[in-house]
């Protein structure tokens, strides 16, 4: 196990501000890159079938393109993960005025939210099974339009066995919306070699919620059962990329059985034969399969955290924990 930590150049250059770029290694070969600015996974490099590793994250082919970052890509959400209509936060008897950067909504924390931050190396840890890094950011009570001083915390651990954990946590001064979600695009095919279509999934979920003109969601659960987004067995995306939707874009709320740590996603890609297992601490995950432009259809998101389009109350003093956990294994086919 061991973490390398360098300035990273290229990024500070573009930011003027200095950005460091972390990487995580297991003793198997897995590595896990990310860096300071977005509090951003830029890479997951794990093994296929036959022992090649490659990276699982779609990334941009510029790199000066993760500062303004239009698709969010492998960068940490918040205080808002999703969509909140008409730019309005009512927090009791508080209306707040949010940024509205994306049709009637305020998207992901608007133009200045957590994945436009330079997050602070806060410590890191090598241990015999796992080594870990956590970053840290302050947010300042409005300086989004969002309430609250809050303390934030995210933690990257890497174990020898392969499994990636992602620990958000904060805590506020005062009553405010916290949100957050990691906006990763996986794509197990390994350096993007292929879309997604024959990938398979799996989902423990009761239900998605439709989405109305403005992808806000409708407030009606609709069984995954006999619909293009079935994924109660193992099923390949295709009918959902190729379907009448267009690809998902939407929210799923997941099933956690407390007696056991079954996952709530199995994706895997039949051909490497990699397979991710994602477990979730979050009611819901917003699944985003990129179904337009750029890199389309090349990745899909389990952005993992609570409905959208509603507060998520945090008190003041009130701690807001936010736990993923993503296992990396291979298949023999
Ligand atoms: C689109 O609706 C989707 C979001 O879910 C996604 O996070 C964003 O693109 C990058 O707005």
């Amino acid at each position: 196990m061991r973490i390398e930590v360098e300035r990273f150049d290229a990024m500070t250059a573009f930011l003027g501000e200095t950005v460091e770029r972390i990487v995580l290694h297991n003793a198997k070969g897995v590595s896990v890159e990310l860096m300071t600015y977005g509090a951003l996974m830029l890479a997951i490099n794990v093994p296929d079938k036959n022992g090649v590793v490659e990276n699982v994250l779609l990334s941009y082919e510029h790199l000066e393109d993760y500062v303004s970052n239009p698709m969010y890509m492998g960068a940490t959400i918040g205080p808002n993960a999703g969509r909140l209509a008409g730019g309005k936060l009512q927090i009791r008897d508080e209306v707040y005025s949010l940024e509205i950067n994306e049709g009637i909504s305020n998207l992901h924390g608007g133009r200045k939210g957590f994945h436009t931050k330079i997050w602070t190396m806060m410590g890191e840890q090598v241990g015999t099974d796992r080594c870990s890094v956590t970053l840290g950011l302050e947010h300042e009570h409005l300086e989004d339009g969002f309430p609250g001083n809050i303390a934030v915390k995210a933690v990257f651990t890497l174990y020898d066995d392969g499994k990636l954990t992602l620990l958000y946590s904060a805590i506020s001064d005062r009553a405010c919306h916290l949100n957050m979600a990691n906006h990763n695009y996986f794509n197990l095919s390994g350096n993007e070699k292929t879309e997604i279509s024959e990938h398979l999934l799996m989902l423990r979920s009761k239900g998605f919620y439709e989405v109305d003109t403005h992808n806000l969601p409708i407030f009606d659960l609709v069984s995954q059962e006999c619909s293009e987004f079935d994924f109660s067995q193992q099923s390949s995306l295709m009918k959902a990329l190729h379907g009448d939707r267009g690809g998902i874009d939407h929210p799923f709320v997941l099933e956690h059985d407390r007696l056991s740590d079954a996952p709530q996603v199995v994706y895997e890609d039949p051909i490497s034969g990699r397979r991710l297992e994602v477990t979730t601490d979050q009611p819901c995950a917003v699944i985003y399969t990129n179904n337009i432009g750029y890199k389309h259809h090349m990745g899909i998101c389990f952005e993992m955290q609570q409905v959208p389009n509603k507060v998520n109350l945090l008190e003041g003093g009130e701690p807001y924990i936010n736990e993923t956990t993503y296992r990396f294994s291979v298949v023999s086919s």
